[in-house]
């Protein structure tokens, strides 16, 4: 299979790409990506000899159009990706998550290619703390960011052109994603490389809102099951019962490097934070027959330190600026 896979530089596509070639090696990927602030081909260095990559725009509809034609399926993962950067100025969330969304859409109608939409649970709002409830695929969406708010504009769109236009394609709405190639402006990696950088963690406000983790190898094992056994039109909800919160995420990290716990401080909350997200993952469970591999959460972050540790050319040049923006904001 010819795959195409946008935002391959990135975080998860980085992962997505090292992924596929061990587990599918008879794949031909090609990457398109930006390389934005994000993006980062140290990321793909190990396997850049066997992959194609393609410095460019989803929104760029010549380029998409040329790299769809001659693909067999699209797996798009190139958004902007930061809810923080979001709100200091949301005007590349709208280009990138809208425009070169429907940039993709357009290009995947036009040479019936199918593709695999990767979202995000944010686009289903909150959840309050004592709430029983999950995240399912008949949750309302109700997106609170201006990141949040345009995957989710993304997400209609691609159903828009499968009930519209019939094209094949499937979505996936996984919850935070965390392990080795992730920018050192998100939470776990941001604390991990504080700390090995001298500097003290910093926790937004109280801390007390919870993510549901999943190890960035289970998304990308459940985005291979979609590929291969979702139904066109579908949304699967990606997760792995994850559930904690910031505080003891943090506390886990500051014991794996050997601080005292109390070794952080607390900073200016985010604006419009959202307290709580959690997924019921059983749709893909039941129908695809999918199950995650990274059961116990702290094997999974203690490896994700040592990464990060073994790393330091990886991260080290982007430290400063990262927290030179967030300094600038209380954060
Ligand atoms: P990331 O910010 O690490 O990577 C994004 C990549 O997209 C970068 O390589 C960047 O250069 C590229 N990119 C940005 N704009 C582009 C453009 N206009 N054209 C081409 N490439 C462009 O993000 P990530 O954390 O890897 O997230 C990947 C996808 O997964 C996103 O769609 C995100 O919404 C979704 N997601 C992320 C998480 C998470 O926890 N990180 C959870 C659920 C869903
Ligand atoms: O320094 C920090 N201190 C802190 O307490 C940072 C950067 C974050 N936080 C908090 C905010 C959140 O409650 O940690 C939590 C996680 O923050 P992020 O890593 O920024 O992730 P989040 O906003 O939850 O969004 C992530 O998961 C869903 C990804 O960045 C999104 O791309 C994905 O859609």
């Amino acid at each position: 299979m010819r795959l195409l896979v946008t935002g391959g530089a990135g975080f998860i596509g980085a992962n997505f790409v090292h992924y596929t070639l061990r587990r599918h090696p008879e794949h031909q990927i090609t990457v398109l990506d930006a390389l934005t602030y994000a993006g980062n081909e140290a990321s793909l260095a190990p396997v850049r000899d066997s992959i194609e990559f393609v410095r460019g725009s989803v929104a760029d509809a010549a380029v998409v159009d040329e790299l769809v034609g001659r693909s067999d399926a699209v797996v798009h993962f190139a958004a902007e990706s930061h809810n923080d950067n979001s709100l200091r100025d949301p005007s590349p969330f709208l280009t990138t998550n809208i425009i070169g969304t429907y940039t993709i859409l357009e290009a995947v109608r036009k040479h019936g290619v199918r593709l695999h939409h990767i979202s995000t649970d944010e686009v289903y709002g909150d959840l309050e703390l004592d709430d029983p409830a999950k995240f399912t695929p008949e949750t309302p969406y109700n997106p609170s960011s201006p990141y949040s708010s345009t995957k989710a504009g993304s997400d209609l769109l691609v159903r828009a052109w499968v009930r519209s236009f019939g094209i094949e394609a499937t979505i996936s709405n996984c919850s935070n994603n965390y392990g080795p190639y992730q920018h050192i402006e998100k939470f776990i990696p941001r604390q991990i490389t504080n700390v090995l950088a001298g500097l003290r963690p910093k926790l937004y406000g109280q801390g007390e809102n919870v993510r549901d983790w999943i190890h960035v190898d289970d998304h990308n094992s459940a985005v291979h099951a979609i590929l291969d056994k979702g139904r066109s039109g579908e949304t699967y909800l990606i997760g792995s019962d994850g559930e904690r919160n910031n505080r003891e995420v943090l506390s886990m990290i500051l014991e794996l490097l050997g601080q005292p716990g109390d070794a952080f401080d607390q900073v200016t909350d985010r604006a419009g934070h959202d307290l709580r997200y959690a997924i019921d993952a059983s749709k893909l469970r039941d129908e695809l027959g999918w199950k995650p591999q990274f059961t116990d959460f702290r094997d999974g972050l203690a490896a994700t330190v040592d990464w990060y540790r073994d790393n330091e050319a990886w991260w080290g040049p982007l430290k400063k600026q990262v927290e030179a923006k967030y300094a600038a904001q209380g954060q």
